[in-house]
């Protein structure tokens, strides 16, 4: 039997970061397959194309009143996501982190009492690993948790450290992230002639540049590389690169490096590299690995984190911080372009069967229904209470 569309309430992030363009992809995806998807951020999403049938976006204003000592926005966000809820009768609010996303969800389903729209939370990192570990953040975060109707983390080594964490009692469900390759607009030769490229071997890496992802072991992976005058480390920015500015110069890279600041088309820098290079100290996921590996090209990264479970046997993965290994791997790489079709090729295999949409969408939907169907079922429990 077909189950019914879902009216679905997303609150994400806007910028470029992994947690607003998967949830930005899944509310897109659900879309398609029939769902009514609301939206709500302090800005439209990067990814979210719009108009787009069945989908919708409410800016949330952030609060600047004089009377706070700081602009807020989990209040008015809160509110939003009420009024929205209450008018189109949302079944459910599926945000994306917990500060403060599920905060503001919560105080929004008391607002609305028995009608509110199940919870359900999706883990990706930061909830865990940095305000976690912050006594003015960890109890609200554990009241987030232990309120949602479902908790998701987006991969085994979150979830496990997930629970270490916060010690819940509740199950955490893994699905993973998932990523659709979108038609490039520029060919493979215009984008590396827009480039200042001939036959140069061209590395990807794409980040927030947040201190995580360790950009100072990026720099020095390419000033150990042997092959330096036939490279070029190709940075799409999501953040600031200032602060690495002196490393260039230090390192005598700065040839060799190209830096574009990071807008929502990342496609057709995809189809243009050969591979992808991330030195992250720790990552949930790796979604930018991921969308390397669907453009059939090797990644080389460490083994920290979720990226074990993205990567699997496609290429090697190296110790934290052996930037010996690193740049050995990118060599042998740039050395034999059969070596680097192969593991492209492997890698896109991988992520084509693990991480594709029909193979990720189901498992959401399954959640969905099983937790509104919860909601069902406890509303006619109480309906029959003496
Ligand atoms: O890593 C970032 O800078 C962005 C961050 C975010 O919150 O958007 O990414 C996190 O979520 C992504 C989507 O699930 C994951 O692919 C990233 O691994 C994760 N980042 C970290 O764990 C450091």
């Amino acid at each position: 039997m077909k189950s019914r569309p879902l009216k679905i309430g997303i609150a994400c992030f806007p910028l470029i970061g992994g947690s607003g363009i998967l949830a930005t992809a899944l509310g897109s995806e659900l879309a398609r397959r029939g769902h009514e998807v609301y939206f709500f951020s302090y800005a439209q999403p990067v990814r979210l194309d719009l108009p787009q049938d069945n989908l919708h976006f409410h800016r949330v204003d952030v609060a600047h009143n004089p009377l706070f000592p700081s602009p807020d926005y989990t209040l008015p966000l809160a509110v939003k996501m009420a009024e929205v809820a209450r008018s189109q009768q949302l079944d459910l609010f599926h945000v994306h982190y917990a500060v403060p996303h599920a905060l503001a969800a919560c105080l929004a389903s008391q607002m609305l009492g028995a009608s509110a729209p199940r919870l359900v939370t999706t883990l990706h990192g930061t909830d865990t690993t940095l305000l976690g570990q912050d006594p003015d953040y960890r109890m609200a975060i554990e009241h987030a948790l232990v309120h949602s109707d479902a908790v998701t983390a987006v991969s085994e080594s979150l979830r496990n450290q997930t629970q270490e964490t916060f010690r819940l009692k509740r199950p955490i469900e893994v699905i993973p992230n998932f990523f659709t390759p979108n038609k490039p607009n520029r060919s493979r030769a215009e984008v590396r002639s827009d480039l200042g490229l001939t036959d140069e071997f061209l590395v990807l890496h794409m980040s927030s540049l947040r201190p995580v992802k360790r950009i100072d072991l990026l720099l020095r992976t390419i000033a150990k590389s042997k092959n330096r005058e036939r490279l070029r480390l190709f940075i799409l920015a999501g953040g600031p690169f200032d602060a690495y500015e002196p490393l260039l110069d230090e390192l005598g890279i700065r040839d060799s490096v190209i830096i574009r600041q990071n807008t929502a088309v990342v496609d057709e820098y995809l189809e243009a590299a050969d591979a992808g290079l991330y030195t992250s100290e720790f990552e949930s996921f790796g979604l930018s690995i991921l969308e390397t590996m669907f453009y059939g090209k090797p990644v080389i990264a460490f083994r920290v984190g979720g990226i074990p479970e993205v990567v699997g046997d496609s290429c090697p993965l190296y110790p934290f911080g052996d930037l010996t290994a690193a740049a050995a791997a990118l060599e042998g790489l740039i050395e034999s372009p059969t070596l680097a079709r192969e593991l492209g090729e492997r890698s896109r295999n991988r992520a084509l069967e693990k991480f594709s949409a029909d193979r990720i969408l189901p498992k959401y939907e399954a959640l969905y229904h099983r937790v509104v169907a919860g909601k069902m079922n406890a509303l006619i429990e109480n309906r029959c209470q003496p």
